[in-house]
Protein backbone atom coordinates (compact mmCIF):
# COMPACT_ATOMS: atom_id res chain seq x y z
CA UNK A 1 0.00 0.00 0.00
CA UNK A 2 1.57 3.55 -1.17
CA UNK A 3 1.37 6.16 1.90
CA UNK A 4 -1.22 7.98 0.03
CA UNK A 5 -3.80 5.09 -0.06
CA UNK A 6 -3.44 3.99 2.96
CA UNK A 7 -3.41 7.22 4.60
CA UNK A 8 -7.15 7.74 2.70
CA UNK A 9 -7.83 4.19 4.51
CA UNK A 10 -6.61 5.26 8.10
CA UNK A 11 -8.27 8.54 8.00
CA UNK A 12 -11.67 6.67 7.72
CA UNK A 13 -10.75 5.03 11.23
CA UNK A 14 -13.72 6.14 13.33
CA UNK A 15 -12.66 8.47 15.86
CA UNK A 16 -15.13 6.39 18.37
CA UNK A 17 -13.49 3.42 18.49
CA UNK A 18 -11.55 1.32 21.21
CA UNK A 19 -8.17 -0.16 20.86
CA UNK A 20 -6.82 -3.03 22.91
CA UNK A 21 -3.06 -2.88 22.52
CA UNK A 22 -2.38 -6.39 23.06
CA UNK A 23 0.77 -7.49 21.68
CA UNK A 24 4.32 -5.85 21.77
CA UNK A 25 7.72 -6.42 19.99
CA UNK A 26 10.40 -5.02 21.99
CA UNK A 27 14.09 -3.60 20.83
CA UNK A 28 16.00 -1.95 23.37
CA UNK A 29 13.74 0.21 25.27
CA UNK A 30 11.32 0.44 22.76
CA UNK A 31 8.11 -1.18 22.45
CA UNK A 32 5.71 -1.05 19.51
CA UNK A 33 2.06 -1.98 20.22
CA UNK A 34 -0.50 -3.51 18.20
CA UNK A 35 -4.43 -3.26 18.56
CA UNK A 36 -7.02 -5.24 18.63
CA UNK A 37 -10.91 -3.89 19.66
CA UNK A 38 -12.72 -5.14 22.32
CA UNK A 39 -16.40 -6.03 23.16
CA UNK A 40 -18.28 -3.55 25.63
CA UNK A 41 -20.57 -4.42 28.31
CA UNK A 42 -22.18 -2.41 31.00
CA UNK A 43 -21.64 -2.77 34.47
CA UNK A 44 -22.27 -1.92 37.62
CA UNK A 45 -19.73 -2.69 40.73
CA UNK A 46 -20.17 -2.81 44.61
CA UNK A 47 -17.74 -5.01 46.63
CA UNK A 48 -19.69 -7.04 49.29
CA UNK A 49 -17.05 -9.18 51.06
CA UNK A 50 -18.80 -12.57 53.07
CA UNK A 51 -17.41 -15.75 54.10
CA UNK A 52 -18.22 -18.29 56.10
CA UNK A 53 -16.82 -20.24 59.30
CA UNK A 54 -17.46 -23.85 60.13
CA UNK A 55 -17.85 -24.04 64.04
CA UNK A 56 -17.85 -27.32 66.11
CA UNK A 57 -18.43 -29.42 63.77
CA UNK A 58 -21.64 -27.22 62.13
CA UNK A 59 -21.89 -24.61 60.00
CA UNK A 60 -22.70 -20.85 60.11
CA UNK A 61 -22.46 -18.51 58.05
CA UNK A 62 -20.95 -15.18 58.87
CA UNK A 63 -20.40 -11.70 56.84
CA UNK A 64 -17.08 -10.87 57.71
CA UNK A 65 -16.97 -6.47 58.93
CA UNK A 66 -15.89 -5.52 56.13
CA UNK A 67 -16.15 -2.40 54.65
CA UNK A 68 -18.49 -2.05 51.53
CA UNK A 69 -16.48 -0.35 48.79
CA UNK A 70 -18.58 1.56 46.10
CA UNK A 71 -16.18 1.72 43.45
CA UNK A 72 -18.36 4.80 41.38
CA UNK A 73 -18.12 6.52 44.22
CA UNK A 74 -14.84 6.11 45.98
CA UNK A 75 -12.96 9.46 46.25
CA UNK A 76 -9.72 9.44 44.63
CA UNK A 77 -7.01 9.14 46.58
CA UNK A 78 -3.55 11.55 46.31
CA UNK A 79 -3.09 11.45 43.08
CA UNK A 80 -0.31 8.91 41.55
CA UNK A 81 3.06 9.48 39.83
CA UNK A 82 3.03 7.84 36.63
CA UNK A 83 3.90 3.97 36.54
CA UNK A 84 0.86 2.76 38.25
CA UNK A 85 0.79 -0.45 35.45
CA UNK A 86 3.82 -1.83 36.39
CA UNK A 87 2.57 -2.15 39.53
CA UNK A 88 -0.38 -4.18 38.89
CA UNK A 89 -1.18 -7.45 40.16
CA UNK A 90 -0.52 -11.11 38.09
CA UNK A 91 -4.17 -12.20 37.49
CA UNK A 92 -4.50 -15.93 37.27
CA UNK A 93 -6.30 -16.98 34.08
CA UNK A 94 -10.28 -18.30 35.25
CA UNK A 95 -9.34 -21.99 34.53
CA UNK A 96 -6.45 -21.74 36.43
CA UNK A 97 -8.09 -20.24 39.16
CA UNK A 98 -10.91 -22.51 39.36
CA UNK A 99 -8.97 -25.51 38.97
CA UNK A 100 -6.25 -24.92 41.78
CA UNK A 101 -9.57 -23.89 43.88
CA UNK A 102 -11.85 -27.02 43.00
CA UNK A 103 -8.09 -28.65 44.20
CA UNK A 104 -7.70 -27.05 47.12
CA UNK A 105 -11.22 -27.47 48.16
CA UNK A 106 -11.31 -31.31 47.56
CA UNK A 107 -8.39 -31.48 49.90
CA UNK A 108 -10.33 -30.65 53.24
CA UNK A 109 -11.45 -33.17 55.46
CA UNK A 110 -14.36 -32.91 58.18
CA UNK A 111 -13.69 -31.77 61.33
CA UNK A 112 -11.87 -34.37 63.88
CA UNK A 113 -14.12 -36.28 66.19
CA UNK A 114 -17.46 -36.37 64.09
CA UNK A 115 -18.63 -39.82 65.09
CA UNK A 116 -21.79 -39.65 63.42
CA UNK A 117 -21.68 -40.76 59.70
CA UNK A 118 -24.29 -37.77 58.10
CA UNK A 119 -22.99 -35.14 60.21
CA UNK A 120 -18.98 -35.92 59.51
CA UNK A 121 -20.33 -35.57 56.02
CA UNK A 122 -22.22 -32.52 55.69
CA UNK A 123 -19.59 -30.94 58.12
CA UNK A 124 -17.21 -32.36 55.35
CA UNK A 125 -19.57 -31.13 52.44
CA UNK A 126 -19.75 -27.74 53.84
CA UNK A 127 -16.39 -26.91 54.83
CA UNK A 128 -15.61 -27.89 51.27
CA UNK A 129 -17.74 -25.60 49.79
CA UNK A 130 -16.82 -22.39 52.03
CA UNK A 131 -13.03 -23.96 51.20
CA UNK A 132 -14.20 -23.22 47.74
CA UNK A 133 -15.56 -20.29 48.20
CA UNK A 134 -12.72 -18.82 49.83
CA UNK A 135 -10.27 -19.68 47.48
CA UNK A 136 -12.20 -17.96 44.77
CA UNK A 137 -14.06 -14.84 46.56
CA UNK A 138 -10.33 -14.06 47.96
CA UNK A 139 -8.27 -13.76 44.96
CA UNK A 140 -10.77 -11.54 42.96
CA UNK A 141 -11.31 -9.52 45.41
CA UNK A 142 -7.66 -8.99 45.53
CA UNK A 143 -8.14 -8.47 42.57
CA UNK A 144 -10.40 -5.87 41.78
CA UNK A 145 -9.17 -4.03 45.00
CA UNK A 146 -5.03 -3.96 43.44
CA UNK A 147 -5.61 -2.39 40.18
CA UNK A 148 -6.43 1.47 41.30
CA UNK A 149 -9.16 3.37 40.64
CA UNK A 150 -8.88 5.58 37.30
CA UNK A 151 -9.71 8.72 38.94
CA UNK A 152 -6.46 8.13 41.20
CA UNK A 153 -4.04 7.68 38.20
CA UNK A 154 -1.92 9.99 36.91
CA UNK A 155 -4.12 12.19 33.94
CA UNK A 156 -1.61 10.36 31.34
CA UNK A 157 -2.39 7.35 32.67
CA UNK A 158 -6.02 7.46 32.38
CA UNK A 159 -5.41 8.39 28.81
CA UNK A 160 -4.07 6.15 27.90
CA UNK A 161 -6.77 3.97 29.79
CA UNK A 162 -9.53 5.00 28.19
CA UNK A 163 -7.45 5.16 24.34
CA UNK A 164 -5.99 2.18 24.83
CA UNK A 165 -8.48 -0.27 26.05
CA UNK A 166 -11.66 2.09 24.55
CA UNK A 167 -14.16 4.19 26.96
CA UNK A 168 -15.34 2.07 30.17
CA UNK A 169 -13.54 -0.90 29.58
CA UNK A 170 -11.03 -1.09 32.40
CA UNK A 171 -14.07 -0.79 34.54
CA UNK A 172 -16.61 -2.77 33.07
CA UNK A 173 -14.19 -5.68 33.26
CA UNK A 174 -13.76 -4.82 37.04
CA UNK A 175 -17.18 -4.83 37.34
CA UNK A 176 -17.58 -8.38 35.90
CA UNK A 177 -14.93 -10.41 38.32
CA UNK A 178 -16.81 -8.74 40.73
CA UNK A 179 -19.73 -9.84 40.10
CA UNK A 180 -18.45 -13.09 39.76
CA UNK A 181 -17.29 -13.01 43.18
CA UNK A 182 -20.63 -11.90 44.17
CA UNK A 183 -21.97 -15.01 42.67
CA UNK A 184 -20.03 -17.32 44.14
CA UNK A 185 -19.90 -15.94 47.54
CA UNK A 186 -23.66 -16.03 47.37
CA UNK A 187 -23.73 -19.74 45.56
CA UNK A 188 -21.21 -20.96 48.45
CA UNK A 189 -22.97 -19.74 50.88
CA UNK A 190 -26.17 -20.93 50.23
CA UNK A 191 -24.95 -24.66 48.69
CA UNK A 192 -23.13 -24.91 52.49
CA UNK A 193 -25.72 -23.82 54.72
CA UNK A 194 -27.95 -26.59 52.56
CA UNK A 195 -24.82 -29.09 53.08
CA UNK A 196 -24.93 -28.36 56.84
CA UNK A 197 -28.78 -28.64 57.31
CA UNK A 198 -28.68 -32.17 55.37
CA UNK A 199 -30.51 -34.79 57.28
CA UNK A 200 -28.45 -37.71 56.00
CA UNK A 201 -24.94 -38.81 54.16
CA UNK A 202 -26.33 -39.29 50.85
CA UNK A 203 -28.28 -36.08 50.85
CA UNK A 204 -25.22 -33.47 51.99
CA UNK A 205 -23.20 -35.63 49.20
CA UNK A 206 -25.85 -34.31 46.65
CA UNK A 207 -25.99 -30.74 48.05
CA UNK A 208 -22.01 -31.14 48.25
CA UNK A 209 -22.02 -32.03 44.26
CA UNK A 210 -24.36 -29.54 43.67
CA UNK A 211 -22.22 -26.67 44.95
CA UNK A 212 -19.29 -27.49 43.16
CA UNK A 213 -21.24 -27.74 39.64
CA UNK A 214 -23.22 -24.48 40.35
CA UNK A 215 -19.80 -22.92 41.08
CA UNK A 216 -18.09 -24.12 38.47
CA UNK A 217 -20.94 -22.90 35.80
CA UNK A 218 -20.39 -19.64 37.46
CA UNK A 219 -16.80 -19.97 35.85
CA UNK A 220 -18.13 -22.21 32.48
CA UNK A 221 -20.76 -18.83 31.84
CA UNK A 222 -18.55 -15.63 33.20
CA UNK A 223 -15.11 -16.55 34.06
CA UNK A 224 -13.92 -14.91 30.57
CA UNK A 225 -14.20 -11.86 32.70
CA UNK A 226 -11.30 -13.23 34.29
CA UNK A 227 -9.34 -13.84 31.06
CA UNK A 228 -10.32 -10.31 29.94
CA UNK A 229 -8.88 -8.81 32.85
CA UNK A 230 -5.41 -10.70 32.76
CA UNK A 231 -5.11 -9.13 29.50
CA UNK A 232 -6.21 -5.89 30.52
CA UNK A 233 -3.19 -6.41 32.81
CA UNK A 234 -0.87 -7.49 30.12
CA UNK A 235 -2.17 -4.74 28.01
CA UNK A 236 -1.40 -1.54 30.46
CA UNK A 237 1.98 -3.33 32.36
CA UNK A 238 3.79 -2.95 28.67
CA UNK A 239 2.69 0.79 28.50
CA UNK A 240 5.74 2.61 28.50
CA UNK A 241 6.45 4.20 31.46
CA UNK A 242 7.11 8.21 31.05
CA UNK A 243 8.24 9.91 33.99
CA UNK A 244 6.93 13.18 34.19
CA UNK A 245 9.88 14.75 36.15
CA UNK A 246 12.49 13.87 33.45
CA UNK A 247 12.82 16.24 30.34
CA UNK A 248 11.01 14.60 27.29
CA UNK A 249 11.15 15.24 24.17
CA UNK A 250 8.08 14.48 22.17
CA UNK A 251 8.31 13.97 18.48
CA UNK A 252 4.98 15.22 16.39
CA UNK A 253 3.80 15.92 13.34
CA UNK A 254 1.39 14.15 10.44
CA UNK A 255 1.86 10.41 9.70
CA UNK A 256 5.05 9.37 7.66
CA UNK A 257 6.98 12.52 8.18
CA UNK A 258 10.09 10.28 9.50
CA UNK A 259 9.82 11.25 13.23
CA UNK A 260 10.40 7.48 14.29
CA UNK A 261 13.35 7.71 11.73
CA UNK A 262 14.57 10.98 14.08
CA UNK A 263 13.94 9.17 17.08
CA UNK A 264 16.25 6.20 15.94
CA UNK A 265 18.67 8.42 15.21
CA UNK A 266 18.46 10.83 18.48
CA UNK A 267 17.78 8.09 20.84
CA UNK A 268 18.59 4.72 22.07
CA UNK A 269 14.95 4.26 21.22
CA UNK A 270 14.14 1.82 18.18
CA UNK A 271 10.27 2.50 16.61
CA UNK A 272 9.71 0.73 13.53
CA UNK A 273 9.97 2.60 11.02
CA UNK A 274 8.06 1.80 7.34
CA UNK A 275 6.71 3.82 4.18
CA UNK A 276 2.84 3.95 5.51
CA UNK A 277 1.00 6.42 8.02
CA UNK A 278 0.44 5.22 11.21
CA UNK A 279 3.37 2.94 11.83
CA UNK A 280 3.56 3.99 14.91
CA UNK A 281 0.39 2.61 16.51
CA UNK A 282 1.44 4.06 20.25
CA UNK A 283 3.48 6.26 22.67
CA UNK A 284 6.90 4.49 22.80
CA UNK A 285 9.92 5.50 24.55
CA UNK A 286 13.65 6.01 23.99
CA UNK A 287 16.41 7.69 26.19
CA UNK A 288 19.16 10.49 25.38
CA UNK A 289 22.10 10.41 28.13
CA UNK A 290 23.82 13.80 27.71
CA UNK A 291 26.03 14.92 30.95
CA UNK A 292 25.47 11.85 33.28
CA UNK A 293 21.53 13.22 33.12
CA UNK A 294 18.88 10.70 31.85
CA UNK A 295 16.39 12.58 28.96
CA UNK A 296 13.04 10.57 27.87
CA UNK A 297 11.99 10.99 23.90
CA UNK A 298 8.55 9.99 22.88
CA UNK A 299 7.95 8.65 19.50
CA UNK A 300 3.61 9.10 18.86
CA UNK A 301 1.21 8.37 16.10
CA UNK A 302 0.61 10.87 13.63
CA UNK A 303 -1.79 14.16 13.57
CA UNK A 304 -3.62 14.37 10.58
CA UNK A 305 -5.33 17.63 9.57
CA UNK A 306 -9.25 17.08 10.68
CA UNK A 307 -11.35 18.50 13.07
CA UNK A 308 -11.24 17.36 17.23
CA UNK A 309 -13.92 14.91 17.54
CA UNK A 310 -12.66 13.10 14.24
CA UNK A 311 -9.51 12.11 15.19
CA UNK A 312 -8.87 8.46 15.87
CA UNK A 313 -8.11 7.50 19.46
CA UNK A 314 -4.33 7.34 18.20
CA UNK A 315 -3.94 10.75 16.98
CA UNK A 316 -5.84 11.40 20.88
CA UNK A 317 -2.80 9.21 22.26
CA UNK A 318 -0.21 12.01 21.06
CA UNK A 319 -2.36 14.53 22.25
CA UNK A 320 -2.58 13.14 25.75
CA UNK A 321 0.78 13.11 25.84
CA UNK A 322 1.19 16.97 25.01
CA UNK A 323 -1.69 17.77 26.97
CA UNK A 324 -0.80 16.07 30.71
CA UNK A 325 3.10 15.45 30.13
CA UNK A 326 5.45 18.43 30.62
CA UNK A 327 7.35 17.89 27.14
CA UNK A 328 9.31 19.85 24.94
CA UNK A 329 8.18 19.39 21.37
CA UNK A 330 9.93 18.56 17.98
CA UNK A 331 7.47 19.23 15.58
CA UNK A 332 8.46 17.28 12.03
CA UNK A 333 7.42 18.77 8.78
CA UNK A 334 7.85 16.94 5.52
CA UNK A 335 7.99 19.31 2.37
CA UNK A 336 9.28 16.26 0.19
CA UNK A 337 5.09 15.20 -1.37
CA UNK A 338 5.78 11.87 -0.24
CA UNK A 339 4.42 11.22 3.36
CA UNK A 340 0.56 11.36 2.32
CA UNK A 341 -0.40 14.55 3.84
CA UNK A 342 0.33 17.62 1.61
CA UNK A 343 2.56 20.51 2.99
CA UNK A 344 -0.56 22.69 3.21
CA UNK A 345 -2.39 20.44 5.04
CA UNK A 346 0.99 19.72 7.69
CA UNK A 347 0.71 23.84 8.01
CA UNK A 348 -2.80 23.90 9.12
CA UNK A 349 -2.42 21.24 12.11
CA UNK A 350 1.28 22.65 12.79
CA UNK A 351 -0.69 25.93 13.70
CA UNK A 352 -3.24 23.97 15.51
CA UNK A 353 -1.20 22.25 17.81
CA UNK A 354 1.22 25.18 18.10
CA UNK A 355 -2.02 27.67 19.08
CA UNK A 356 -3.16 24.49 21.61
CA UNK A 357 0.29 24.11 22.99
CA UNK A 358 1.75 27.37 23.50
CA UNK A 359 3.54 26.97 26.40
CA UNK A 360 5.43 23.85 24.98
CA UNK A 361 9.44 24.58 24.63
CA UNK A 362 9.29 23.69 20.57
CA UNK A 363 11.73 22.90 17.79
CA UNK A 364 10.84 22.63 13.94
CA UNK A 365 12.45 20.50 12.08
CA UNK A 366 12.00 19.63 8.34
CA UNK A 367 12.82 15.91 7.32
CA UNK A 368 14.08 14.03 4.20
CA UNK A 369 15.93 16.83 2.86
CA UNK A 370 17.52 15.13 0.53
CA UNK A 371 14.29 14.32 -1.62
CA UNK A 372 13.72 18.18 -2.29
CA UNK A 373 15.12 19.81 -5.77
CA UNK A 374 16.44 22.79 -4.54
CA UNK A 375 19.34 23.36 -1.65
CA UNK A 376 16.25 23.96 1.22
CA UNK A 377 19.22 25.49 3.75
CA UNK A 378 18.93 28.52 0.97
CA UNK A 379 15.88 29.05 0.47
CA UNK A 380 14.87 31.82 3.13
CA UNK A 381 11.67 32.54 1.27
CA UNK A 382 10.59 36.07 -0.28
CA UNK A 383 9.32 38.56 1.93
CA UNK A 384 6.31 39.60 -0.16
CA UNK A 385 5.40 35.33 -0.16
CA UNK A 386 2.70 34.52 2.14
CA UNK A 387 3.24 32.57 5.11
CA UNK A 388 1.62 29.32 3.52
CA UNK A 389 4.48 29.72 0.45
CA UNK A 390 7.19 30.29 2.63
CA UNK A 391 6.41 27.16 4.58
CA UNK A 392 6.09 24.81 1.50
CA UNK A 393 9.27 25.80 0.59
CA UNK A 394 11.55 25.71 3.88
CA UNK A 395 9.07 25.56 6.60
CA UNK A 396 8.56 27.48 9.65
CA UNK A 397 11.03 30.26 10.78
CA UNK A 398 13.53 28.51 12.66
CA UNK A 399 13.17 25.24 11.33
CA UNK A 400 16.35 22.82 11.23
CA UNK A 401 16.59 21.42 7.73
CA UNK A 402 17.54 17.25 8.41
CA UNK A 403 18.02 14.15 6.23
CA UNK A 404 18.06 11.04 8.18
CA UNK A 405 18.98 9.42 4.88
CA UNK A 406 22.10 11.82 3.95
CA UNK A 407 23.25 12.44 7.53
CA UNK A 408 22.38 16.51 6.76
CA UNK A 409 21.93 18.41 9.19
CA UNK A 410 21.71 15.69 11.85
CA UNK A 411 24.67 17.01 13.96
CA UNK A 412 23.11 20.40 14.13
CA UNK A 413 19.73 18.78 15.24
CA UNK A 414 21.27 16.61 18.36
CA UNK A 415 22.78 19.77 19.51
CA UNK A 416 19.47 21.86 19.36
CA UNK A 417 17.58 18.71 20.84
CA UNK A 418 20.26 19.06 23.49
CA UNK A 419 19.47 22.77 24.09
CA UNK A 420 16.23 22.21 24.44
CA UNK A 421 16.12 19.32 26.95
CA UNK A 422 18.63 21.39 28.97
CA UNK A 423 15.88 24.08 28.84
CA UNK A 424 13.36 21.55 30.26
CA UNK A 425 15.55 20.83 33.14
CA UNK A 426 15.71 23.94 34.05
CA UNK A 427 12.36 24.35 34.23
CA UNK A 428 11.53 21.28 35.94
CA UNK A 429 13.79 22.61 38.34
CA UNK A 430 12.49 25.38 39.09
CA UNK A 431 9.04 24.30 39.20
CA UNK A 432 10.21 21.50 41.71
CA UNK A 433 12.11 24.31 43.70
CA UNK A 434 8.62 26.78 43.52
CA UNK A 435 6.19 23.96 44.85
CA UNK A 436 8.89 22.97 47.60
CA UNK A 437 9.01 26.57 49.02
CA UNK A 438 5.23 26.72 48.64
CA UNK A 439 5.37 23.85 50.88
CA UNK A 440 7.32 24.49 53.32
CA UNK A 441 4.50 28.04 53.87
N1 LIG B 1 14.50 9.83 1.68
C1 LIG B 1 14.28 9.89 2.98
N2 LIG B 1 13.35 9.10 3.51
C2 LIG B 1 13.15 9.17 4.85
C3 LIG B 1 13.88 10.06 5.69
N3 LIG B 1 13.43 9.92 6.94
C4 LIG B 1 12.48 8.96 6.90
N4 LIG B 1 12.29 8.52 5.64
C5 LIG B 1 11.35 7.50 5.19
O1 LIG B 1 10.04 7.95 5.41
C6 LIG B 1 9.18 6.85 5.72
C7 LIG B 1 8.44 7.13 7.00
O2 LIG B 1 9.37 7.20 8.06
P1 LIG B 1 8.94 6.97 9.59
O3 LIG B 1 10.13 7.34 10.40
O4 LIG B 1 8.32 5.65 9.79
O5 LIG B 1 7.81 8.09 9.69
P2 LIG B 1 6.79 8.35 10.91
O6 LIG B 1 6.49 9.80 10.92
O7 LIG B 1 7.31 7.76 12.15
O8 LIG B 1 5.53 7.56 10.38
P3 LIG B 1 4.25 7.09 11.24
O9 LIG B 1 4.72 6.36 12.44
O10 LIG B 1 3.52 6.21 10.32
O11 LIG B 1 3.49 8.34 11.58
C8 LIG B 1 10.08 5.62 5.82
O12 LIG B 1 10.01 4.93 4.61
C9 LIG B 1 11.48 6.21 5.98
O13 LIG B 1 12.49 5.40 5.48
C10 LIG B 1 14.86 10.87 5.08
O14 LIG B 1 15.55 11.66 5.70
N5 LIG B 1 15.01 10.76 3.73
MG1 LIG C 1 6.47 6.36 13.38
Amino acid sequence: MNGASSLAHLCNTPSSKPYFWTSMLSKGSFSFLETQIWSRLSFRREVQIATCMVVGGSYISTPVQQPKIAFKDKPPQKLEKTGAFQKLPMVLPSNDLLLSALKKAKRVSPTKGIANIAKRERNRGARQLDQLMKELAVPLRGYVKMFPYKRSLHPYEQSLIELTLGEGTYEEVLGRVDTIRKKVVSVGKEQASLCAKSSSKREAEDRLGEGLRRIEEIFQREGNAVDDLVNVAKALRVMPVVNPEIPTLCLVGSPNVGKSSLVRVLSTGRPEVCNYPFTTRGILMGHIVLNYEQFQVTDTPGLLKRPEDERNNLEKLTLAVLMHLPTAVLFVHDLSGECGSSPSDQFETYKEIRERFPDQLWLDVVSKCDLLPYDITSEKGNIEDDELERYKRAGPEGAIHVSVMSGIGIDKLKSKVHDLLLCQLARITTQRNQEGSNSLQ
